[in-house]
């Protein structure tokens, strides 16, 4: 027989809340009506559709853990379920909304002021607006101290230089968190609010993605483009700044890897179930039967690790370093597992339809953004040596 709780097998689902449990399940039904039936084509035609992001409004998932704004202010062990769920479709439509809601609608929340905040978050929260986030720039990447976008004081506001690279929902964006070097402040870091329309702002599509084709990727293209004094952050300096955003962003991915994850175990279970080759169904094998036994583990240990975090930062309690290790962790053991389970699906697993190979093809991206496998490592070296070896 086969055992009830074969996917959950310590038992996640008791070690949540009743609301927790509603929110994953709405979430759930959500992503498989709505995100599930148009992935295969958008993948394969490169398009984002950005009613996408108006119907995450309006069922509640954009900055869905801010408490005000019109966003539903649930905690994060719930803003990570959600994230699972988005990701078990794409992980496109995971960044899209992991973006909207930690690395733009977070920051304008923490650090934004009141008028920011009244003027922004209303409307990114029903996906009227769409907001991307520009750290990464063609030549700083793991190292975005080394950013050299420039903002000049002038009159009445600042003058921003500079260019942002592989840029989230930028090519459609009406609202950019950019951060730049103010030299007002001897080059402290700073984050800006622009706005699409600014007069020398343009943010062009990079074409070609194999990986993450759900999502909408880009440039932001800034040449002295005037930003109003009130469009700068008031208080935040250097680069705790979008280090903090990345922080909520990379626990959300760490749940969302895992939903991918499990997609293609799942998948990978049931062709094992189905597919005979030598007069028994490959999942009668021992070979398919550990594969499948490692994918269990390793997502079931992992769904442990990014639950606990979410309860640490519930409880207030955080410290950074949790969340590169869920964050590394996860993603690397997703990226395995997808692969694996590609494998398993035999020549099947090359075709779209099946899509194990697009989750695969994703993590590859989900491995490598937010800090990238073995950045996290070396943040985790750093924590327990004290010696840092990024140079
Ligand atoms: P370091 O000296 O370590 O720190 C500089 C200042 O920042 C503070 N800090 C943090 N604050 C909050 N949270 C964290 N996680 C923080 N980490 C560091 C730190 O306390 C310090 O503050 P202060 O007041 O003393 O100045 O900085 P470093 O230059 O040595 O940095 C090293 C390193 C590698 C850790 C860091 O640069 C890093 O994390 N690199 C990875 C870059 C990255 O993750 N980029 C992501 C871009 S955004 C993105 O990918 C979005 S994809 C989204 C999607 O589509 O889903
Ligand atoms: P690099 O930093 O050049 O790294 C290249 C390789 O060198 C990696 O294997 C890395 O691990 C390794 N490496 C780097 N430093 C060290 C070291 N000290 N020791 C040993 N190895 C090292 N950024 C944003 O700001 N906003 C976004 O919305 C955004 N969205 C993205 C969407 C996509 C589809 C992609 C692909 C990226 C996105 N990024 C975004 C950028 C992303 O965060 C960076 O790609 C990532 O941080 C890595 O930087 P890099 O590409 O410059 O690689």
């Amino acid at each position: 027989a086969v055992l009830s709780n074969w996917d959950d097998i310590l038992l996640l689902n008791d070690q949540l809340t009743e609301d927790e449990r509603m929110i994953r399940d709405m979430a759930h039904n959500f992503c498989q009506e709505e995100l599930m039936p148009g992935i295969l084509m958008a993948n394969r035609n490169e398009e984002f559709d950005p009613n996408i992001m108006r119907q995450f409004g309006e069922v509640g998932l954009l900055g869905a853990t801010i408490k005000d704004f019109g966003c539903s202010g649930v905690n994060y062990v719930s803003y990570g379920l959600v994230a699972r769920e988005v990701e078990r479709v794409d992980s496109g439509y995971r960044s899209a909304m992991s973006v909207q809601s930690s690395l733009v609608m977070h920051p304008i929340n923490a650090f934004g002021s009141q008028a920011q905040k009244e003027k922004y978050l209303p409307k990114l929260a029903t996906g009227e607006y769409i907001g991307c986030f520009g750290l990464t720039e063609p030549g700083s990447g793991s190292d975005p101290a080394s950013m050299v976008t420039r903002a000049k004081k002038v009159d009445g506001g600042y003058r921003l230089t500079g260019s942002k690279m592989w840029i989230t929902n930028s090519p459609i964006a009406d609202v950019f968190v950019v951060w730049a070097k103010n030299e007002a402040e001897g080059d402290a870091i700073c984050g800006f609010v622009l706005e699409k329309g600014m007069d020398g702002l343009t943010a062009p599509k990079i074409e070609g993605k194999l990986s993450l084709r759900s999502s909408i990727t880009g440039e932001i293209v800034m040449d002295n483009v005037f930003v109003p004094e009130e469009n700068m952050f008031p208080e935040v300096r250097g680069l705790k700044g979008p280090f903090s955003c990345l922080n909520m962003a990379r626990y959300g991915i760490s749940w969302g890897a895992l939903g991918a994850a499990e997609y293609c175990w799942h998948a990978a279970r049931q062709y094992g179930l189905d597919r005979v080759q030598f007069g028994k169904p490959l999942a009668q094998t021992q070979l398919f039967q550990t594969k499948l036994a490692n994918m269990q583990t390793e997502i079931t240990l992992g769904l442990q690790g990014s639950l606990r975090v979410g309860q640490i930062i519930d409880s207030g309690d955080w410290d950074p370093t949790m969340i590169s290790l869920v964050k590394r962790n996860n993603c690397g053991k997703s990226l395995d597992i997808a692969r694996m389970a590609r494998d398993m699906h035999g020549g099947n697993g090359i075709a779209d339809e099946f899509h194990v190979i697009r989750h695969m093809i994703n993590l590859e991206t989900v491995n490598t953004y937010e800090g990238t496998y073995d950045v996290h490592g070396l943040i985790l070296g750093r924590a327990q040596t004290g010696l840092q070896a990024f140079f």
